[in-house]
């Protein structure tokens, strides 16, 4: 082979190594919506939520010593939400449609007292 032919397939092959390059990163499609339950008084921080359609994780902090829940729901059909807890935070993880959605706290009376919103999906 001539120096010239080798030059050509080393030329060759470093562009291959290039175009093989490590694929670009994922984007990450999964929106964060974040609520927190209020120490004192029976109520959340806001009443209103957004979030994109899709894969959704949904962080729940509740800074008071009651347990508190937030529970996803249009109607009496439920999709999902937390589990109850004290003091602390806790993920979930929830998959839904564009909609508007109702948001409340399971725990017996919480709902009624005020622990509820609106979750709007678009
Ligand atoms: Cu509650």
């Amino acid at each position: 082979m001539k120096l010239a032919s080798i030059l050509a397939v080393a030329a060759a092959l470093a562009t291959a190594v290039v175009a093989a390059g490590p694929a670009a990163a994922q984007p990450s499609s999964t929106s964060v919506i974040k609520l927190t339950a209020m120490s004192q008084g029976l109520m959340y921080n806001t009443k209103s939520l957004h979030a994109k359609a899709g894969k959704i994780k949904l962080v729940f902090t509740n800074q008071s010593m009651l347990q508190h829940d937030v529970r996803i729901e249009i109607g009496e059909k439920e999709f999902g939400g937390t589990k109850k807890i004290t003091k602390g935070t806790t993920t979930a993880y929830l998959t839904l449609k564009k909609g508007k959605y109702n948001f409340y706290c399971s725990v017996a009376g919480h709902e009624d007292a005020g622990m509820k919103g609106t979750l709007t999906v678009s």
